[in-house]
């Protein structure tokens, strides 16, 4: 009998815990791996999510930006970056926050009615 209880209450936590996945982190600023700030950015018409980014100056900072939905185009001119981002797929840019600041980023496909619209900040601290 105790087996039984213990057993049912293993498969419970068990349960439970296959349930909580943990929320996709949509914070500006990231998250370190190998002292590379690593910040996932959603792409979807029309905003980019998060659309304020802050690091520290001289942090590498790595953007994996995925487009949810269609073509989208990823450009931080201060940095001269300029990417495409396909329907669907995702891209991964680096760069070294070299100056302090705060630099507009923007969508450059075009990519509907609101894509003027479709644009953010990177702030250096
Ligand atoms: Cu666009």
């Amino acid at each position: 009998m105790r087996k039984i209880i213990l057993a049912t209450f293993l498969a419970a936590i068990i349960f439970i815990f296959g349930c909580t996945k943990s929320p996709e982190i949509l914070d500006g600023s990231g998250k370190f791996d190998d002292n590379v700030r690593v910040i996932n950015i959603k792409a979807s018409r029309f905003n980019f999510e998060p659309n304020t980014i802050i690091v520290n100056k001289g942090e590498v900072v790595r953007l994996i930006i995925k487009s949810q939905d269609v073509a989208h185009g990823f450009a931080l001119p201060d940095f001269n970056i300029n990417e495409q981002v396909p329907a669907g797929k995702q891209v991964t840019i680096e760069f070294t926050a070299s100056k302090q600041g705060t630099f507009p980023f923007l969508c450059t496909v075009y990519c509907g009615e609101g894509h003027s619209s479709m644009k953010g900040d990177l702030t250096v601290k």
